[in-house]
């Protein structure tokens, strides 16, 4: 028999600071890395994104509407201490503590990420997360966030996605040289970010000792093409790089055993000091935030350079790595209009390898489908494929708790409309239609999509329909 959703399940809905907010240049706000990539030609850029930083009381209003318990948002680094490291700016905590005191008001759960993708350009500049100095320059600017928001959140996320900022960089969008760096500069890069996450989860505890605080990485199972041996255990290989290897760090404080011969065998190493070993050992989260969208297929190596091969829909990810795995197609499942593989099935399996791996509790904190959504001449979207795509997926959650897996809440990606990170405003994902073109701002008005209206009745019956 299924188990029931817990009462206090986190029903909740996610975004990003840089996009969703907009103003990206006001009341103080410098630059950040993602402000500066290069876009391509025909998609929009961050600037004004949904500009909700002009419009966070109606949106918070919207969000208690559709009877949200928790809400997961970023901070933007660049708001609060704009060179980096150095002054603090007022007006950046300001937006933050009215935008946390409107959830408060309509006791909605804030859940925060303290970094998505948004390293201050400055930094950059100095060398960004190649440096040990970013490490403190991070630290501090968590000082002030736990200094500042200790006592009215809860739930703080350390690194959004970690493992595509690093394995997938173009992810993230195209530096504005249009150059990624080496992969070793990358994995040293990686270990920073393990080292400063490891800090601010310690800071966290002892600055808001009734806090609690996890990674936020994005998580998949990964399925071999055939049970041939070979693609088996190239299957295992992606999985173990791509997505234990980072949560092995954050949560056992140490690099697993396959990814250091990896790390190693390609020369790859990054430099590692004794005292960084004693600072991921004493970190230790409260929780695991996942991201989940899809599952990926698997097969062995060729060994040669046609391993690696773009994704369909999209130029800039590659996937496959000579020597370690291929990518493969899965006959077996759906895809979005983006050709994002539908796996609902995968996120129940995922969910159980992630608690049994660690045992601790999980909150989802993105999952959901980007499409072209169409707004109609009578203000309506019938977005049928995301009550769809979400109901499968809570269905698979439903059986993974009564699987005995402690899930805490669900937040899919995005509440509203925002900008996808590199494919512009015409690929939507929200319950909350923004009416806004790609370069044609036009009213920013905010229209409820059928999902809307479907999430708040799901909502009400805490996952039962
Ligand atoms: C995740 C990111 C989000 C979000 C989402 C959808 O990787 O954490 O920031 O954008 O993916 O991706 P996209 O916008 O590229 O469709």
């Amino acid at each position: 028999t299924l188990k029931p959703f817990p009462q206090n399940f986190l029903w909740g809905g996610s975004t990003s600071a840089y996009q969703f907010e907009g103003a990206w240049d006001e009341d103080g706000k410098s630059p950040s890395i993602v402000d500066m990539y290069c876009h391509p030609e025909d998609v929009a850029d961050f600037k004004v994104a949904s500009d909700h930083y002009h419009h966070y009381k109606e949106d918070v209003r919207l969000f208690a509407e559709l009877g949200l318990k928790a809400y997961r948002f970023s901070i933007a680094w660049t708001r609060i201490i704009p060179d980096g490291i150095g002054d603090v700016n007022q007006q950046g905590l300001d937006f933050y503590h009215n935008l946390i005191d409107e959830l408060k008001r309509y006791d909605i759960e804030p859940i925060v990420t303290l970094y998505h993708f948004d390293l201050p350009y400055k930094l950059d500049k100095q060398g960004g997360w190649s440096e040990r100095s970013t490490i403190d320059a991070f630290v501090r600017y968590t000082e002030v966030l736990f200094q500042n928001f200790g006592k009215k959140v809860k739930y703080w996320l350390t690194i959004n996605e970690q493992n595509t900022m690093i394995l997938h960089p173009g992810a993230i969008g195209v530096p504005e040289n249009g150059k990624l760096p080496d992969k070793k500069t990358l994995y040293q890069q990686n270990h920073h970010m393990f080292i400063a996450q490891a800090k601010a989860m310690q800071l966290c505890h002892t600055l808001c000792p009734n806090a609690k605080i996890g990674p936020a990485l994005n998580i998949t199972s990964m399925y071999a093409e055939t049970c041939r041996p070979e693609d088996a255990i190239a299957a295992h290989n992606w999985e173990t790089i791509r997505c234990w290897s980072f949560l092995d760090t954050a949560i056992l404080g140490r690099y697993n055993a396959l990814f250091l011969s990896y790390l190693q065998d390609r020369g790859l190493c990054p430099t590692i000091l004794a005292e960084d070993l004693v600072v991921l050992k004493n970190a230790q989260p409260d929780f695991i935030a996942m991201n989940y969208y899809s599952t990926a297929t698997i097969a062995a190596s060729k060994g040669n350079a046609s391993d690696i091969s773009a994704r369909a829909g999209d130029q800039q990810i590659m996937l496959g790595e000579q020597g370690v795995y291929r990518a493969a197609e899965n006959p077996f499942v759906d895809k979005t209009a983006y050709g994002w593989v539908i796996d609902p099935i995968g996120l129940r399996l995922t969910l159980r390898k992630v608690y049994e791996r660690y045992n601790l509790p999980i909150l989802i904190t993105e999952n959901g489908i980007g499409a072209p959504d169409k707004l109609n001449a009578d203000n309506t979207v019938n977005d049928d494929y995301r009550i769809n795509f979400i109901s499968q997926h809570i269905t698979q959650m439903q059986l993974a708790i009564t699987d005995g897996v402690e899930l805490i809440g669900y937040c899919p990606w995005s509440v509203i409309d925002v900008v996808s990170t590199h494919q512009g405003y015409g690929k939507r994902y929200g319950f909350i239609y923004v009416n806004r073109g790609e370069f044609d701002l036009k009213d920013m008005k905010r229209i409820k999509k059928k999902s809307y209206f479907w999430y708040q009745k799901l909502i009400k019956a805490n996952g039962q329909l």
